[in-house]
């Protein structure tokens, strides 16, 4: 089991899904806030750590630096799989699992920056954009959670703290058709319905 690791965190930010995540797997952890007003993230200090300047960033007990919410979710997950939040590497479920990690983060993400950031501008191609459109996108998802109680095996994974966060997320901010949408609105209210998640909201 993993010894304790350093989380930079800021409430209004990705790194609250993977403070849900932490919760989730019950990881122990210190962490150190992280103020944007303040420019932390910009202090040569947090550089040296992550010279993207973002978070989350989880630093391991052995000094790893793990960065991207969808690959410190994955690596949680696997690091303590007591917690069942991962299918078994090389059954199909694993790979369904990676799809909606990959997913969210290759897919969802563009798109919904795209759609909200970028209002006046036409549609990028969607040939050529690697998310196709927004609408495709949100189609996906749609059918996705509509199936199924969860993205993955009919069980709750961390491709479902992934994108229940993210969609939570987009509809807070007015995202279009996420608010609308029965099935998507369903699905988030399901999966946020956790202790890990109520601690993971609670002030650090
Ligand atoms: N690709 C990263 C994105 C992380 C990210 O953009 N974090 C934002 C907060 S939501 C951030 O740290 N922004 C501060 C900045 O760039 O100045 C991930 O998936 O975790």
């Amino acid at each position: 089991m993993p010894g304790r690791m350093t989380f930079y965190y800021n409430p209004m930010s990705r790194a609250a899904t993977a403070r849900w995540m932490l919760e989730e797997v019950g990881a122990e952890y210190e962490t150190v806030p992280v103020d944007f007003e303040a420019g932390d993230n910009r202090k040569p200090d947090f550089l040296a750590i992550n010279p993207m300047g973002k978070i989350p960033t989880l630093v391991l007990d052995d000094g790893t630096v793990l960065t991207e919410t969808a690959a410190i979710l994955a690596w949680l997950a696997d690091a303590y799989p007591s917690a069942g939040l991962a299918p078994a590497p090389g059954t199909p479920s694993r790979g369904s699992y990676y799809r909606w990690l990959f997913f969210g983060g290759s897919c969802f993400e563009p798109a919904l920056t795209e759609t909200m950031m970028r209002r006046d501008a036409a549609p990028l191609s969607k040939g050529s954009v690697g998310w196709g459109s927004y609408n495709d996108v949100v189609d996906t998802l749609e059918l996705a959670v509509s199936r199924n109680p969860y993205l993955v095996g009919g069980q709750f994974s961390a491709a479902d703290v992934y994108i229940g966060s993210q969609l939570s997320w987009a509809g807070s901010f007015g995202a279009p058709r996420i608010q609308d949408s029965a099935a998507i609105q369903a699905y988030v209210e399901r999966v946020v319905d956790r202790d890990a998640y109520r601690r993971a909201m609670r002030p650090a």
